[in-house]
């Protein structure tokens, strides 16, 4: 028995765009689905009543961070995850493989695990296949992640092949020593740039059998187009009955993409970090904040944006606040950017449904170009 139910309700005709149901423990979220970050168990200047209002149905938290601060154990001790932190939706935690690999001469990889120094103090640390378990599993989400190796780009074949194929025994691992039933495993598949080796991953996870299946390896410094390239010939190596996500991205291009080569889940820092950058989203690009052109401007941030902050807020006020370095610049721009991202993903859920993904994304398209 898995702790979640993916339902899938309809393929569209004309792209790969899947419209599904994911139920879990703390309820049901409806894909194709964007999830915003929580990295230290908090999406950085949201409320959890703040995310139910901009559409945020699951979040996402990181193993490495909260081993590091404050600790697993003490957050299991707090009641978990979601008590501690008081969201009750469903949330996901990452492995704290890519996180751990981030931190470049800090740390050192073998098969038993990676040894290295935290970011914080300079303190040793070593986190398995096994300890990665452990920590999720006082942590508390309902679905968490293999320990993988997100190998760097670019990086020759041999070196790929390689590394996928040790993330490969580490899904192993993981899947062994799981405890709680009512956790979802999710594995990952590796394989670089590698349309081969991206399908033995796949093959190797599919044998050894998970609740869902990531995409990792992407968005680590490649060009646009071969990521999504990455995703268009990755996602059929992937069985349709279960949930996809791709790890770490992206811009909203990027999840229309996505959508479009049959992912169902996303997640990434970018609408939370770039608001705090004063960097907005709207449905005809990107716009900032800062420019002086703004200074006198009574439009919202976008017309056509039904959020709490484009019906009550000017671009001159925003931009106000954001040149006098005021909190509420970083939580209006966050309140805006993700009300934008959960909303694109409504859109092509929408879409997906009337079986008109492929006009919805020309028109996602075709309006940028309208800037
Ligand atoms: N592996 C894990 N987390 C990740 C990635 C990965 O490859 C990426 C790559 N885009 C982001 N987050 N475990
Ligand atoms: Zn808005």
């Amino acid at each position: 028995m898995s702790a979640i139910d993916f339902k899938l309700i309809k393929t569209d005709s004309s792209s790969a765009a899947r419209l599904g149901s994911l139920t879990t423990p703390h309820g049901k979220i409806d894909t194709p689905i964007f999830m915003p970050v929580g990295t230290h168990a908090t999406v950085k200047a949201m409320t959890p009543e703040e995310l139910t209002e901009v559409g945020a149905q699951i979040i996402l938290a990181n193993t490495y961070h909260l081993y590091m601060r404050p600790g697993h154990e003490l957050v299991a001790r707090m009641g978990g995850l979601h008590e501690f932190m008081h969201w009750q939706g469903p949330i996901l935690t990452d492995s704290g493989g890519f996180q751990v690999f981030s931190l470049g001469e800090l740390r050192k990889i073998t098969e038993e695990g990676v040894k290295f120094q935290s970011h914080l103090d300079g303190s040793y640390h070593f986190i398995s296949p096994e300890t990665s378990m452990e920590i999720q599993a006082a942590l508390g989400g309902d679905i968490i992640m293999c320990f993988d190796e997100c190998p760097p780009y670019p990086a020759d074949y041999a070196y790929i092949a390689k590394s996928m194929e040790m993330t490969s025994r580490w899904a192993l691992r993981c899947k062994n020593v799981k405890k709680r039933a009512d956790q979802a495993l999710f594995g990952i598949v590796q394989g670089g740039m590698f349309s081969d080796l991206r399908e033995r991953s796949a093959l190797a996870l599919q044998e050894i059998g998970f609740d869902g299946y990531a995409l990792g390896g992407v968005s680590v410094g490649e060009e646009k187009e071969l990521m999504h390239e990455v995703m268009g010939f990755s996602a059929p190596f992937l069985p349709v009955d279960k949930p996809r996500y791709v790890m770490g991205i992206g811009a909203p291009e990027d999840l229309i993409e996505g959508i479009n080569a049959g992912f169902d889940m996303f997640d990434c820092v970018m609408p939370t970090r770039n608001a705090r950058n004063g960097m907005v989203f709207t449905s005809f690009g990107r716009l900032n904040i800062k420019g002086a052109r703004y200074a006198e401007d009574r439009l919202p941030i976008d017309p056509e944006c039904g959020c709490y902050v484009c019906k009550n807020y000017s671009r001159a006020y925003l931009r106000h606040l954001f040149k006098s370095g005021e909190i509420l610049a970083s939580r209006l721009n966050t309140w805006h950017n993700l009300h934008y991202y959960l909303s694109l993903m409504a859109g092509a859920r929408q879409a997906i449904a009337e079986d008109r993904f492929a006009d919805f994304r020309r028109d996602f398209y075709a309006k940028r170009e309208t800037m």
